[in-house]
C-alpha cells in the first residue's frame, strides 16, 4: 500500500490569488488540488495546514471516499465554504493520484466519455450595447455559440460583470478592504432587458444567450425580469435572488418559463437538495472546488439527474485550472452535464498551471494525460506574491448593505 507522505499548501498569485494543495505519496506520485475561495484564501490555507494536512500523513491515497467521509463526517463543525473547499482540494488531489497510478485520464475512471466534446460559455460585457456586441462578435468569431451577456447601467457607476476600462473583468480587487458599489435594482431592471433584446436582434436565433443577475433581485423583481426576457429565449437566467432563500425561486418559477440556474455558492448536496427535488431550477451551478470535490459533486449531479436538472458548474477565473480540469473530466463523462462556464485566465495563470485540457472548436476537451493532466510551474507559485484581495460589497442608494 502506498501512503501520503507530504502535504504542501501553496498560496500564490500568478496575477491573481490561488490556493493549491500538493500531495506526494511514498511512491512519488503527486496529486494536485484547488482550494481557492476568492477573497478568503488564507482561511482555507490555514484550515488545510493546521487541521487537515496532519491527518493525511500516512493515509492510503486510494481510500478516496473514506478520506472524504473522515474529513466531513469526522468533523463535528462541518459544512461551509472554507471546510468544504479544503475537503474538495484533498479529494481532487486523491483522484489525480489515482489517475496517475492507473495511467488513466480521470474521465475514463468516471466511466468513460458520454460525449465527444463539452459545451462551454464565455463572457461578453460592455458598458452599452455597441461595446457588448463587439465582445459577442469576438467570441462568435472564435467559435463560441454560448455567450453570457452583461451590460452596464447608465444610472450606476459600477455593475457586476462589467468593466469600463479594458477587455478583462475581474471582480476581486487587491486592497486591504472591499470596494463599495451602489446597487439600484429598479435602474437595472429599466435598462437590462432592452440591451439583451438588442443582442438577440443582432445575433439571431442561433446563439445561446445567458445572463447573471448575481443574487441581487427580490423574488418579484426576478419574476419580472424572467418574464420580460421570455421573447429573447435565454439559455438561462442565473442567480436571480440570494441563493439561501430557496423558496424565492418557487415564486419566480410560477411566473416565468425562462430557465433558471443557481448554486455557485453552494457547498454540499444538502444546499442543492431542495431546489433539485422540487424542480425549482433547471441548472445546478455548484463547482468542484467549492462543493467538496469530485466525489461529492458527482452525488449532486446524480441527484440532479433523477430530477431532470442539468449540471453547469461555475468557472470564473477564481476557480483554478486544476479544478476546471476536474470539471472538464466530469463534463465529458456525466450524462446530465450541460455546459461548463469558462471565463478564461490571464496568460500567467495558464503558464503557472500547464494543463492538458484545451479549448477546441468552441468546446472544451480534457486531454488524455493520466489524472487531471495539470502540473505546476514551481517558480510562478511564490508565497511573497500573495496580496489581500476582496470581492466588493454593495449598498443601496440609502446606504443599506445589500447582496453584491
Ligand atoms: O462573482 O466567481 O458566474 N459567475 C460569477 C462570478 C463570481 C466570482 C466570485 O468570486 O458569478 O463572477
Ligand atoms: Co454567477
Amino acid at each position: 500500500m502506498d501512503v501520503i507522505e507530504k502535504v504542501e499548501v501553496l498560496v500564490s498569485s500568478p496575477s491573481r490569488n490561488y490556493v493549491t494543495l500538493r500531495l506526494t505519496t511514498r511512491d512519488g506520485i503527486v496529486g494536485l488540488g484547488d482550494a481557492t475561495v476568492n477573497g478568503r484564501e488564507l482561511s482555507v490555507a490555514a484550515y488545510l495546514r493546521d487541521h487537515v494536512g496532519p491527518l493525511l500523513i500516512g493515509r492510503d491515497p486510494g481510500r478516496i471516499e473514506d478520506t472524504w467521509q473522515y474529513l466531513y463526517r469526522g468533523v463535528y463543525w462541518r459544512r461551509g465554504p472554507i471546510g468544504m473547499a479544503a475537503i474538495g482540494a484533498v479529494d481532487i488531489a486523491l483522484w489525480d493520484i489515482l489517475g496517475k497510478r492507473t495511467g488513466q485520464p480521470l474521465y475514463q475512471l468516471f466511466g468513460g466519455r458520454v460525449r465527444d466534446r463539452l459545451a462551454t460559455y464565455r463572457h461578453a460585457f460592455g458598458w452599452d450595447l455597441p461595446a457588448l456586441l463587439d465582445q459577442v462578435d469576438a467570441h462568435r468569431e472564435a467559435g463560441f455559440s454560448n455567450i453570457r451577456v452583461q451590460t452596464g447601467v447608465p444610472e450606476l457607476d459600477v455593475v457586476y460583470g462589467v468593466t469600463k476600462d479594458g477587455p478583462v473583468y475581474e471582480p476581486a480587487g487587491r486592497s486591504a478592504r472591499p470596494a463599495e458599489e451602489t446597487w439600484d435594482a429598479e435602474a437595472y431592471l429599466r435598462y437590462v432587458p432592452g440591451v439583451i433584446e438588442g443582442v438577440r436582434e443582432q445575433v439571431g436565433p442561433g446563439v445561446n444567450l445567458l445572463h447573471d443577475a448575481h443574487h441581487r433581485l427580490t423574488p418579484i423583481q426576478a419574476a419580472r425580469l424572467g418574464k420580460a426576457l421570455e421573447p429573447v429565449g435565454l439559455y438561462w437566467l442565473e442567480d436571480v435572488t440570494p441563493a439561501e432563500d430557496q423558496e424565492a425561486l418557487r415564486l419566480v418559477r410560477q411566473h416565468t418559463t425562462t430557465p433558471l440556474a443557481i448554486g455557485e455558492v453552494f457547498n454540499t448536496i444538502w444546499d442543492c437538495q431542495y431546489l433539485i427535488e422540487n424542480r425549482l431550477i433547471d441548472y445546478i451551478r455548484a463547482a468542484v472546488v467549492h462543493a467538496g470535490g469530485i466525489s461529492h459533486i458527482r452525488k449532486i449531479f446524480a441527484l440532479a439527474e433523477v430530477h431532470g436538472v442539468q449540471a453547469a458548474p461555475h468557472g470564473p477565473s477564481d476557480v483554478s485550472p486544476i479544478s476546471l480540469a476536474a470539471s472538464i473530466h466530469l463534463g465529458v463523462a456525466t450524462h446530465n452535464f450541460a455546459i461548463q462556464e469558462y471565463m478564461g485566465y490571464p496568460d500567467l495563470v495558464h503558464e503557472a498551471f500547464p494543463h492538458a485540457w484545451r479549448v477546441e472548436d468552441g468546446h472544451l476537451q480534457p486531454g488524455d494525460e493520466p489524472g487531471l493532466g495539470v502540473t505546476l510551474t514551481e517558480d510562478l507559485h511564490r508565497a511573497e506574491d500573495y496580496e489581500a484581495a476582496y470581492l466588493p460589497v454593495a449598498r443601496r442608494r440609502d446606504g443599506t448593505l445589500t447582496d453584491w
